[in-house]
């Protein structure tokens, strides 16, 4: 159902006009009173190639649609996102959004933006506050899903094999959202057949460098890995890394699952290192300006707002790297 958004009721049309007036971008008095909407956006950081590609599909479709974009990098740090989120208070932005790097943590400072009667819209990331009256929107992709698309591979990569596949875990930022649900979304799927055993499982915080660090501790401590699965693709490449470096062969000695699906894991998948990539879509840029708008005129709009994204394999790989966006 969509998220009603209590809108204000023009008695006649001056008082319309009027609302209109003060709706469109003036309804905060942090931009230079030329009407353009103000959004403020507290970004997490630039961890990974999909968040590159996410901060500059937001930077562009702000651009393009007339909005005056206050951009923040948090560095993956929550504090530096809720001191980006005060900032924006005392700006008086028209509307806030952002991608919460961990999912607890935020009802002081949302409930500090209800006060200032400032909307919020979640993208990318979702949070755990019981309170869902402190965001009006969340625009993002179903990361359960994703972890489920993942573990529906490996089972059926190994229908009618037996013989048990030993599996290492790199999981995202500790905390957050993408994080918990990919690992929820993979046990769920392999739960089913005891022959998949998860035996290490650790974060690499979504950064080439943990990843390559993390997998080279796994080839250390596991004498025999068959699969990596790794919540995203700059951990994997990482982990290729490692995996080559100790002397055996990504996709192949041992089969690696990923998700994002920027261009260096499309090429990785092409030249047989990546088995399998599970697409997470970073261009939200134009959805956000559209849903910001409709919010600051007190527009209703859906309390949730997902992404199609799909699943990519080696066969694919080739074809479809010339099209890739990100
Ligand atoms: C997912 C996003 C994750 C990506 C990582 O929507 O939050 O954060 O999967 C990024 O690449 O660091």
């Amino acid at each position: 159902m969509p998220k009603k958004v209590v809108s204000a009721v023009a008695a006649g049309l001056l008082a319309a006009s009027f609302l209109t007036a003060c709706s469109t971008g003036g309804g905060g008095s942090a931009g230079g009173g030329d009407g353009r909407l103000v959004l403020g956006f507290a970004q997490v950081g630039a961890e990974s190639g999909w968040r590159t590609a996410n901060t500059k599909s937001v930077r562009e479709s702000a651009e393009e649609a007339g909005v005056t974009l206050k951009f923040s990098d948090a560095q993956q740090k929550q504090e530096n996102q809720i001191k980006a989120i005060r900032s924006f208070i005392q700006q008086r932005v028209d509307v806030i959004a952002f991608s919460p790097v961990v999912e607890s943590g935020w009802d002081t400072v949302l409930k500090e933006a209800k006060n200032a009667k400032i909307p919020v819209v979640l993208t990318d990331r979702a949070i755990d506050s019981k309170d869902t009256s402190l965001y009006t929107t969340f625009l993002g992709s179903d990361f359960v899903e994703e972890g489920k698309k993942a573990g529906d591979w490996l089972t059926e990569e190994y229908k009618g094999k037996d013989g048990t596949v030993n599996i290492v875990e790199l999981q995202g930022t500790t905390g957050s959202a993408p994080a918990n649900d990919r690992r929820a979304g993979f046990a769920q799927a392999v739960k089913g057949d005891p022959k998949f055993k998860v035996v290490a499982s650790q974060t690499g915080d979504f950064t080439r460098a943990k990843g390559k660090e993390v997998m080279q501790a796994f080839l250390k401590s596991q004498p025999d890995i068959d699969v990596l699965y790794a919540h995203n693709d700059d951990m994997a490449l990482g982990a290729i890394q490692a995996i080559e470096e100790a002397g055996k062969k990504p996709g192949t000695d041992i089969k690696v699952i990923s998700v994002d699906g920027i261009k260096d894991a499309f090429q990785a998948m092409a030249d047989g290192k990546i088995n399998v990539v599970v697409e997470c879509n970073p261009l939200l840029g134009d959805q956000l300006m559209d849903l910001a708008k409709k919010v600051s005129k007190g527009e209703s709009v859906p309390a949730r707002v997902k992404v199609d994204e799909g699943v990519f394999t080696q066969d694919q790989a080739a074809a479809a790297l010339p099209d890739r966006k990100y």
